[in-house]
């Protein structure tokens, strides 16, 4: 597998617009529009920082998995994404190993890449997510 760089860090936010004026107001970072993942129950903010990005990610009901993980752990860190070149060849290289995945096939992230999910479990407590981007 190669990992080319951390593409995004994902921070559960309650809202967006609350958590942007830190991200805009005070970083001075600007995002490139919002986008709903309307199956992952999310809507999320890309702000680019150098050669990576955070996303802020605010549910879209009261039962999405980022609601959940706010009403249990609070806002904060969510996940780190590692851009990898190529995600199916990276998620069998991981099953081969026994590592415990969320996800066994990629499936639509945000911004048109191909995401998957490993189980914090295998990965140190940390929700970790592979991504392929175009
Ligand atoms: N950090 C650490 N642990 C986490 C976690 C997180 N962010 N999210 C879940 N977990 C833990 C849970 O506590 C649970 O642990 P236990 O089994 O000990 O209770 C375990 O991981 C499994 O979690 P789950 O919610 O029961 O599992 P699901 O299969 O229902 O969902 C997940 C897993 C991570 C995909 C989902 O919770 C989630 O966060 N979905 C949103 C994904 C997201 O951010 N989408 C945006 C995509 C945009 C993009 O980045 O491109």
């Amino acid at each position: 597998m190669k990992v080319l760089k951390v593409d995004h860090i994902g921070i559960a936010v309650k809202s967006i617009d609350e958590a942007a004026k830190l991200y805009h107001g005070l970083l001075g970072l600007a995002d490139h529009g919002r986008e709903t993942v309307e199956e992952q129950k999310v809507t999320t903010a890309f702000f680019p920082v150098g050669d990576t990005e955070v996303e802020l990610l605010e549910s879209t009901a009261p039962d999405g998995p980022v609601a959940k993980f706010i009403e249990k752990k609070g806002e904060g860190v969510h996940h780190i994404a590692f851009r990898v070149d190529n995600i199916e060849a990276a998620l069998e290289e991981l099953k081969a190993q026994g590592i415990q995945l969320i996800d066994q096939s990629p499936r639509k992230g945000a911004g048109g890449a191909r995401i998957a999910f490993l189980h914090p479990k295998a990965t140190g407590g940390v929700l970790v997510e592979l991504c392929e981007r175009p």
